[in-house]
């Protein structure tokens, strides 16, 4: 089974929308493998969107990641770096679909709420960049058979 990397961002903590988001990722059937509450470095901030260093948003992105606590998920499901992402919607809220995260609570590139790790691979990376293996739960939901097939 497939995992991804989350961050409920500090624009959506800040707006008291944890519950919100969360509550769409797991109507979406994923299961929550880990999950905290954190104030990311400078360091990690760097490092994590180290792909956008030379970008002119990147200084505010950095102080923006860095501004408040964040919400760090892992979670597992079929495809689920794809499903993630599909239901974050667009990078640009302007452009994300309705029903989408991004698309339903924001208008701002700058303020977009939620992160997804783009790959298998990146989100490979990322979720040992925020976690610990011991952090990571394997557990079964009685559900789970009505959410995946086999
Ligand atoms: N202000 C601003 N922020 C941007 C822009 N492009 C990307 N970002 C920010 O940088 C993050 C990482 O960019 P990217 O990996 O391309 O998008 P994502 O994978 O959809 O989050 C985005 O989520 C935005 O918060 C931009 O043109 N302007
Ligand atoms: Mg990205």
């Amino acid at each position: 089974m497939e995992r991804t990397l989350v961050l409920i961002k500090p624009d959506a903590v800040q707006r008291g929308l944890i519950g919100q988001v969360i509550t769409r990722l797991e109507y979406r059937g994923l299961k929550i493998v880990a999950l905290k509450i954190i104030r990311i470095s400078e360091e990690l901030a760097e490092e994590h969107y180290a792909a956008h260093t030379d970008k002119p948003f990147f200084k505010g992105l950095v102080s923006f990641i860095t501004s408040s606590p964040v919400v760090a998920l892992v979670l597992e499901g079929k495809g689920a770096v794809g499903l993630v992402r599909r239901t974050m919607g667009a990078t640009d809220p302007s452009q994300a679909d309705l029903g989408s995260i991004r698309g339903d609570f924001a208008q701002d590139m700058g303020r977009n709420i939620i992160h997804g790790s783009d790959s298998p691979e990146s989100a490979r990376e990322e979720i040992s960049r925020f976690f610990s293996d011991g952090d990571l739960l394997d557990y079964d939901r009685d559900l789970d058979g009505w959410i995946i097939e086999s």
